[in-house]
Parts: structure tokens; C-alpha cells; sequence
């Protein structure tokens, strides 16, 4: 361990690795781009070595936070992070400045604790009410009275790394949760949602939820000139 923030014990699947031969071979590829996913790596972040697949680089995340902060409509002041996974995504709402409150859910108790670590390091932790269980359960039951003033942020689980195999990604067999799970579940909470899904996602499908006369928006997210994973935005925002 190194840096300011290791006074707390780190549960026994949770790393932070120095140097390459302490990483497991499978996540060696994310390893070396840590700096891109955490541009404060160095300051201790932790991350279990599951939690690597599933982490947004951070000029990704930021780019997605700026982009809802600025298109959502005003009178939405909460948002909600429906899979904090190790803090990527949580950490950059946070930062934005845009909201009263972010709220995060993460069922892995120690993927949680490493993201409460991890926004620690980036100075936000005070900004954000960590919930550790099933994010639609939480959603749709502690949550619930929020609906009205949320914004909701999910990204779910794409089965694994996996997915780049499928030339079109089919959103309706996505493991655990399908495209229509999770737009059904959280749609009963709030009516803006902003989904991030594989690059290669079938977007007849995600077109297939939007009534006649309503608009979504699909935005690709890029680094170094390629499509990292796209964004579909649901409901009222304001992207032009
Ligand atoms: P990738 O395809 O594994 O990496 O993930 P990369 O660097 O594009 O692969 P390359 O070798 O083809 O260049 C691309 C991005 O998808 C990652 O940065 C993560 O943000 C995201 N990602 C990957 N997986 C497997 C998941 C997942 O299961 N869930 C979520 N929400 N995001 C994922």
C-alpha cells in the first residue's frame, strides 16, 4: 500500500498493486492503464481485481458527468448512481459540482469499500450516501420518494468481458439484468435515465423503448480515437 489514505484495513480481495508482477496476468491490460482510469492511482486506490473490467476511465467519466450536468433540467438535484462499482462514475458526479446529493449503491461489500476509499482520495466522499445492496431494490423502495428530483446513472454489468466477442451486443440477454429490466425497474422511479452500454450495443433495441414522438440521444464516448462505450439518455434532457 502507498499514499495518504491507508490508516483503514483493505478487506482480503481488495489490491492496490505497485508493480506489475504483483497483478493477476488477466487484468495486467487495465493495470498499465491506471492512470487513465484513476489519474490518482498512486495516491492508494483500491480496487478489487474484478472491479477492473467494470471501471469508467476517469476523462470518460468526467466527460459523462459534464455532459448530464449541463442537459439535465434544473429541477433535478439528486443523482443517483445505480452501480457504483469502485467509484469511477460516483466520484466524477460528485466532482462536477451539478448536484445536492449523489447517491450510490454498490452490492459487493468490498467493491463499496473501495469506492468510499477511492472518494476519499479524490476529496468527496462527504458528498455522497453509499447504499450496499440490489440497486433496483434500493431504487425502488429506499429511494423511491426521490424519484421526482433524480437524475438516474446505471452501469450495470455487461455480463463480463466477454461482451466484445458478440459483433452487436444483444442488450435483451445481458446477464444479470437486460436493457428491458432495467429500463422497466427504473423507469417506476424517475423518467431520466442515462444508461452506459457496450460500444457495439444493438441499438434497435434501445430505440425500441422510446415512445412515438419521444426522442433518446446515443453518445459515444471516446479515448485515443476510439469508442470506449456509448451513453443512451432517456427522457427530458437538453443535449444541443
Ligand atoms: P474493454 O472493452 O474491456 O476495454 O472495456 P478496451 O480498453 O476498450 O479494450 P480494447 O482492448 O478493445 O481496447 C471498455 C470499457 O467498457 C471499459 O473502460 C469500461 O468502462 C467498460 N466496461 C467493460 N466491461 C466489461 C464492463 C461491464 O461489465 N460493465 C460496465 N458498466 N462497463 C464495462
Amino acid at each position: 500500500m502507498s499514499g495518504d489514505h491507508d490508516t483503514e484495513e483493505a478487506p482480503p480481495e481488495v489490491h492496490h498493486y505497485n508493480n506489475i508482477g504483483e497483478v493477476p496476468w488477466d487484468i495486467q491490460n487495465y493495470w498499465s492503464q491506471r492512470y487513465k482510469i484513476f489519474s490518482k492511482y498512486d495516491e492508494g486506490v483500491w480496487l478489487t481485481d474484478d472491479a477492473w473490467f467494470g471501471v469508467t476511465p476517469e476523462p470518460v467519466a468526467n466527460e459523462i458527468a459534464e455532459h448530464i450536468a449541463k442537459s439535465a433540467p434544473s429541477s433535478r438535484s439528486i443523482l443517483v448512481d445505480a452501480f457504483a462499482g469502485a467509484g469511477g462514475n460516483t466520484i466524477a458526479f460528485a466532482r462536477s459540482g451539478r448536484w445536492k446529493r449523489v447517491y450510490a449503491i454498490e452490492k459487493n461489500p468490498a467493491v463499496l469499500q473501495c469506492a468510499k476509499h477511492n472518494a476519499r482520495i479524490y476529496g468527496v466522499d462527504h458528498q455522497i450516501t453509499w447504499f450496499e445492496g440490489d440497486s433496483l431494490q434500493i431504487v425502488n423502495n429506499q429511494l423511491k420518494e426521490l424519484g421526482p428530483f433524480s437524475v438516474l446513472f446505471a452501469s450495470p454489468p455487461w455480463g463480463g468481458p466477454g461482451y466484445r466477442s458478440d459483433k452487436v451486443f444483444n442488450l435483451s440477454t445481458m446477464e444479470p439484468y437486460s436493457l428491458a429490466t432495467l429500463y422497466g425497474e427504473y423507469s417506476l422511479f424517475t423518467g431520466l435515465m442515462v444508461l452506459y452500454l457496450p460500444r457495439t450495443s444493438n441499438v434497435k433495441q434501445l430505440a425500441k423503448l422510446v415512445n412515438d414522438g419521444q426522442t433518446a440521444t446515443v453518445m459515444h464516448y471516446c479515448m485515443e480515437g476510439a469508442s470506449k462505450a456509448l451513453c443512451i439518455y432517456y427522457g427530458g434532457f437538453d443535449l444541443d
